[in-house]
């Protein structure tokens, strides 16, 4: 059975993991409609783990006898200006994910739910890797600058990283 204290944190957690999704599911559309297809796919399928995040949230919220609740979600941005800011921006909500999952993770053993906390070391996990696949992706852009060459076969590249595109 999970606490009050321990529901609501996880319900704050469900709302990040769903606004995560829109913000990249708002990069994806930008992306595609500058005609970058390797960087939409790639935003698109982490716009669908995203939601996978979520839904886990859920489930294991309301199988420890809580109420999983969603939320109104904030508007993601619609405009990125450049793929620079926009690998920028990823780079940063990743971040600020990170440490929502690590606040979550110190609340479960103030709370002493080792429940909850196991089940958190998988957000933990993930988000390591998620941080280092976005300073990877952000390492590159730098590189390439403006230069539309470089931008082409970035797109690529990044085509590449997407191991289930989604269905057209
Ligand atoms: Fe990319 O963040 Fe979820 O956990």
């Amino acid at each position: 059975m999970v606490s009050d204290i321990i529901e609501k944190a996880l319900n704050e957690q469900i709302r990040i993991e769903a606004e995560s999704s829109q913000v990249y599911l708002s990069m994806a559309s930008w992306a595609e409609l500058q005609g970058f297809e390797g960087v939409a796919s790639f935003m698109y399928a982490h716009s669908d783990e995203e939601r996978m995040h979520m839904l886990k949230l859920v489930k294991f919220v309301n199988e420890r006898g809580g109420h999983a609740q969603v939320s109104a979600l904030e508007k993601p941005p619609v405009e990125f200006g450049s793929f620079k800011e926009m690998f920028q921006t990823l780079f940063d909500h990743e971040v600020m994910v990170s440490q929502k999952i690590n606040e979550l993770v110190g609340i479960t053993l103030e709370q002493r739910d080792y429940a909850t906390h196991n089940f958190l070391q998988w957000y933990v996990a993930e988000q390591i890797e998620e941080e280092a696949l976005a300073r990877n992706i952000l390492d590159k852009i730098n590189l390439i600058g403006d230069d539309k060459g470089g931008l082409y076969l970035f797109d690529n590249d990044v085509k590449l990283l997407v191991g289930n595109p989604p269905a057209e």
